[in-house]
């Protein structure tokens, strides 16, 4: 059987309280390639991204690797890392919701930089706000 041509997709994230709108990316992801690798966001790196997440590192990561589209994670650090991880891990498309379209569009220049729509009505953010109006009596452990 020839073996098939690898093609490896490459993505970033928080992927905190994971969800539908994350799971909808990862899935679109995988579908351009034959493995989807994914950065995921260190919570030292969240701090300077200005986000606070629920789940620690470890956790995100326990999550995302449980991830029928997800083949690897491994951590995101710093802004500036994206086109030495296109270049050390080989990548032929790097994928991002279209909240971030044209931020990195300099990677183009290593691969194909594909942004996709994101998927409405669902955020961690949204979430947090729906489990702070819920009264605790409501809430079950
Ligand atoms: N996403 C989506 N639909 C949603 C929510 C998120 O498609 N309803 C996508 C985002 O566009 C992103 C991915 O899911 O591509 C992960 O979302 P976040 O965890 O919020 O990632 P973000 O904080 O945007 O980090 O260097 C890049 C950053 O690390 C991206």
């Amino acid at each position: 059987m020839t073996a098939q041509a690898q093609r490896t997709v490459l993505t970033y994230g928080t992927f905190d309280l994971f969800h539908p709108g994350h799971v909808q990316l990862l899935k679109r992801a995988r579908e351009l390639g034959t493995r989807l690798l994914v950065g995921l966001s260190t919570d030292e790196f969240n701090v300077l991204k200005g986000k606070k997440s629920v789940m620690g590192y470890e956790d995100r990561k326990a999550v995302l690797e449980s991830c029928r589209y997800v083949d690897e994670v491994f951590a995101e650090e710093d802004w500036d890392q994206k086109v030495a991880d296109v270049t050390r891990l080989g990548a032929d498309v790097f994928v991002m919701g279209d909240d971030w379209a044209g931020k990195f569009d300099f990677v183009a220049d290593h691969c194909n930089v594909v942004y996709l729509a994101r998927t409405p009505g669902v955020s961690s953010t949204e979430i947090k706000q729906r489990m702070r109006v819920q009264r605790p009596a409501d809430m079950h452990a």
